[in-house]
């Protein structure tokens, strides 16, 4: 069995792409598609519509992803109740400027598809239950 220890993430600043593209000083952006995603209570991530939970993007795509985020057993002492974390499927290393934590609620975050095609891995960063440890979906990238 292959189980690696995740890090746990506390106190971890929020990332830059956070912040919304309207923001002052900023350019205007193509706009993004929004894809809708549910961090469920049962540590499991969750879209409308799919059995099996995948997110297909094109390579550069800007994208807005909407997560609503369910407490599971835990709570991060920064108040986070799951991550979203973007690795490479192949080797599991961490995507740049793809790594947030949920707090309870809807989150935004304007982001851009990887420059790369192939098949990627969102996984939990917080250990958020027992069943953490499987809570990860398919993101496959385009050309
Ligand atoms: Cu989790």
């Amino acid at each position: 069995m292959l189980v690696k220890a995740r890090r746990i993430l506390a106190c971890v600043a929020m990332p830059a792409a956070l912040s919304c593209p309207c923001a002052a000083g900023q350019s205007p952006q193509p706009a993004a598609r929004v894809i809708e995603i549910l961090a469920d209570h049962d540590s499991r991530y969750k879209m409308a519509g799919q059995k099996q939970p995948m997110i297909t993007v094109k390579a550069g795509e800007p994208i807005t992803l909407r997560i609503t985020a369910k407490k599971a057993k835990n709570v991060n002492r920064d108040g986070a109740i799951h991550g979203f974390t973007l690795l490479h499927a192949k080797d599991r290393s961490p995507v740049p400027d793809w790594d947030f934590l949920l707090k309870p609620g809807v989150q935004e975050f304007s982001v851009t598809a990887p420059g790369g095609p192939g098949e990627y891995l969102v996984v939990c960063t917080v250990i958020c239950s027992q069943d953490h440890e499987g809570m990860e979906m398919k993101f496959v990238v385009r050309p």
